[in-house]
């Protein structure tokens, strides 16, 4: 069956999550259209989102499931009745023989607010496994954490993108928002008409950066000297807004006593950012009747991600930019669902509505929605690389939807090692993605233009993807996939294929909890462009805004922490003296499972390089395109050496969307932030080697 009339959606990739319309195209498929009316992207659409309809062709896809039926055989297709048995087989092996935490579940950001719920409730009830995580501990975890320390909630923007061109002053951390959210940049744009005024932190000069009133260039790492560098400044220079410091937060003193110990001079020799330039963005954040701080990945995926969140928040906090219309903290959040995905209990220590799972009042409330005794709930798990890490040892079958770790995951030849290790491994992929490749069965899944769902975008908005397009035969949906495997597992009821009834649970187990849906319906979200949440009830508008007048602690306070800097897990040193940092291209997305099937794209970005200063790679010996190899302790990998004076002398960038021979996690270290259990994509120590003839 082919659409009839045009479909209003949105776009799968990143967590913008722009509108779209989809119309049925000639020859089948579906076109997409400019949809003007949704406020975010106001039509404007990246490449990636332009081109994604050429995904759902069914000579990229999986159209129908695969088995490996001998350990050293290959997949060889299979029937679902086949494949959904051989997987509630593996999975009751693994669990009759090493108990349930035998068993390991991995998500992903990508998924549904309605799937996210539904893999939860599934790993908790019907496999009893603690052990369940997702990519997002890899995107967001060291913001989100950093949030519910000081303000008691996480949600990535606790303002719509609409005030930004507004505020006074932005200061953008480590996100390159040109390449990874292209239709936001409008935001900046019109900022700066405005007459405000844009500081970005990057130790690349970005199209971002190239976009700023101020660029800081600080080595990788070392963000957290950079704020409180700025925090010592705002002090000295008697900027600190006593008033709001005194009535909205608490634990002032033993945030700025930290600060203090990192004074100007101190702080440049950590950074390599100039005393001078230290000073303007003061003046430019402090002179500002407003402003705002936003990070994305740069400063979060560190293993000190959650204190160097936290030491911006401080400075937000200080300088009274917070809780106040057209200021505040802010992350960027990533992907798809990012928001969404952080919700609703796929990650390991989490139950819906963003409960703690070790919370007995939580336990009790969706133990209740589900119809079981909380005492069968089982605990916290273990996060994302630490479940990797696990993998053929304590943990040994996997169930994996809607992440590629293969390529994505630190230390990635290790990870690799590990899935390889398993007993068991099933993927419910839309590709034969790399680590699909591994498993023992392959579960070929619906995706956006197929299937309905809500997500929640970057703002806190939760949207409606509608269905414009009947899938292939031969695929089905990850409700159905899990519906499938519950029902083989004993679980008659519960697990409903139709992704309204989830959503109407979901608003049931969310109701009283931080990230309450339950005022919020399809119909509504369709009628008003989405719904901000927290909704708690049919009757509420939503909450667009957040902290303005109290925060989501206890005693309606922000709280400041008081935070240090310190090293990265790994300094360079003679052996490896380069360091290295990854990150993003605007034409490929994350593992590339999806945009590396698309030849635009392909044209676009083909292939990995390394990219570095002159300076640096007249001392290696390499010329534009010459192949460098890069090694780091966990490996080496190679790819053509990309000159640009865009980039510090001893920094160089490589982006992660390609396997194989350059694939930037090869080198990754999986150092993790204690906290958050992020790991530090951003920062290791490498050495180059000419590896050409
Ligand atoms: N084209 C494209 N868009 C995407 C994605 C994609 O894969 N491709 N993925 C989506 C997802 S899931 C995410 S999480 C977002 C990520 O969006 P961004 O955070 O914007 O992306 P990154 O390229 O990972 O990192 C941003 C910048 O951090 C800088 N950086 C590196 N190390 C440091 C450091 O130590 N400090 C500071 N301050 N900056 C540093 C890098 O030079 C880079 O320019 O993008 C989303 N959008
Ligand atoms: N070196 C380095 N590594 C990084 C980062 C970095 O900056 N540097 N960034 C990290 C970040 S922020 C992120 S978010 C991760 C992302 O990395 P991954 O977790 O690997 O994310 P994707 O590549 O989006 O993988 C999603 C997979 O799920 C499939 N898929 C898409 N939609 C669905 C669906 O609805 N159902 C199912 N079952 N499958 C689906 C896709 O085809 C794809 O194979 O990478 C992390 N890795
Ligand atoms: S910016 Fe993000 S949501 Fe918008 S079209 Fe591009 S990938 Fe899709
Ligand atoms: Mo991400």
């Amino acid at each position: 069956m082919l659409a009839t009339a045009t479909t209003s959606t949105h776009c799968p990739y990143c967590a913008l999550q722009c509108g779209m319309n989809l119309r049925p195209a000639e020859g089948g498929g579906v076109d997409v259209v400019e949809r003007t009316d949704f406020p975010v992207n106001r039509g404007a659409l990246c490449g990636k989102g332009r081109t994604a309809p050429a995904v759902l062709s069914s000579r990229v896809r999986l159209t129908g499931p695969l088995i490996r039926r001998h350990a050293a055989g290959g997949l060889e297709p299979a029937t679902w009745e086949e494949a959904l048995r051989a997987v509630a087989d593996g999975l009751r092996r693994t669990r009759a023989a090493h108990g349930p935490d035998g068993v390991g579940v991995f998500g992903g950001g990508g998924l549904t607010n309605e799937k996210a719920y539904t893999l939860g409730k599934f790993a908790r009830l019907v496999l009893g496994t603690s052990q369940i995580d997702y990519n997002g501990r890899f995107c967001m975890s060291s913001a989100a954490a950093a949030h519910t320390r000081a303000f008691g909630l996480d949600r990535g923007l606790p303002f719509p993108l609409e005030d930004l061109p507004r505020t006074g002053c932005v200061i953008l951390v480590g996100s390159n928002l040109a390449e990874t959210m292209p239709p936001a940049l409008r935001y900046l744009t019109e900022l700066r008409e405005n007459g405000g005024r844009l500081v970005v932190v990057d130790p690349r000069r970005t199209r971002t950066a190239e976009q700023a009133d101020l660029h800081l260039a600080p080595r990788p790492g070392t963000d957290l000297a950079l704020a409180l560098g700025l925090l010592h400044l705002v002090v000295a220079e008697g900027r600190v807004d006593e008033e709001f410091v005194e009535s909205r937060t608490t634990g002032w003193a033993g945030a700025r006593a930290a600060a203090m110990s990192h004074w100007p001079a101190l702080v440049e020799r950590i950074t390599g950012v100039p005393v001078p330039q230290l000073r303007e963005a003061v003046a430019m954040f402090c002179d500002a009747p407003s402003g705002m701080v936003l990070t994305a990945r740069g400063p979060e995926q560190q293993s000190k991600g959650t204190d160097t969140v936290g030491a911006w928040i401080n400075l937000c906090l200080a300088t009274g930019r917070a809780g106040r219309p057209l200021s505040g903290y802010g992350c960027l959040t990533g992907q798809g669902n990012g928001q969404g995905g952080r919700e609703h209990g796929q990650k390991a220590d989490q139950l819906p509505g963003y409960r703690k799972l070790d919370d007995p009042a939580a336990r009790a409330h969706v133990a209740g929605v589900w119809g079981v005794d909380p005492d069968t709930l089982p605990g916290p798990g273990r996060s994302a690389y630490e479940l990797l890490d696990a993998l053929g040892r304590d943990v040994r079958a996997l169930l994996l939807m809607g992440s590629n770790p293969v390529v994505s995951a630190p230390r990635a030849a290790h990870v690799e090692e590990r899935l390889r290790s398993l007993d068991f491994l099933a993927v419910a992929d839309v590709v034969l993605s790399e680590t699909a490749a591994l498993a023992d069965v392959v579960l070929p899944v619906t995706q956006w233009a197929e299937e309905t769902g809500t997500t929640t975008s970057l703002e806190g908005r939760v949207l409606l993807r509608r269905r414009a397009i009947s899938p292939p035969e031969g695929v089905r949906s990850d409700l159905e996939v899990l519906h499938g495997l519950a029902e083989l597992l004993g679980w008659e009821k519960g697990f409903p294929t139709d992704p309204e009834e989830v959503f109407d649970e979901l608003r049931r187990a969310s109701a009283g909890g931080i990230a309450d849906y339950a005022g919020i319906s399809y119909r509504r979200i369709i009628e008003e462009d989405g719904v901000f949440w927290p909704c708690p009830d049919p009757g509420h508008p939503g909450t667009p805004r957040l902290f303005l007048d109290r925060f989501a602690t206890p005693d309606g306070r922000a709280r400041f922490v008081p935070v240090t800097h310190r090293a990265s897990a790994e300094e360079t040193d003679e052996e490896y003296p380069v360091v290295l940092t990854t990150g993003r291209v605007v034409s490929q997305y994350q593992s590339g499972a999806q945009t590396r099937r698309v030849e635009e794209l392909n044209a676009a970005a083909p292939g990995p390089f390394v990219e570095l200063h002159p300076r640096l790679a007249e001392r290696v010996g390499v010329a534009e395109g010459d192949p460098v190899a890069v090694v780091s302790r966990r490996g080496r990998a190679v790819a053509p050496a990309r000159i640009t004076t865009a980039i510090r002398p001893d920094t160089v960038f490589m982006p992660f969307h390609w396997p194989g021979e350059g694939r930037a996690n090869t080198l990754t270290n999986p150092a993790l932030d204690p906290t958050s259990k992020m790991p530090e994509f951003k920062v290791c120590a490498v050495r180059l080697e000419a590896a050409g003839g």
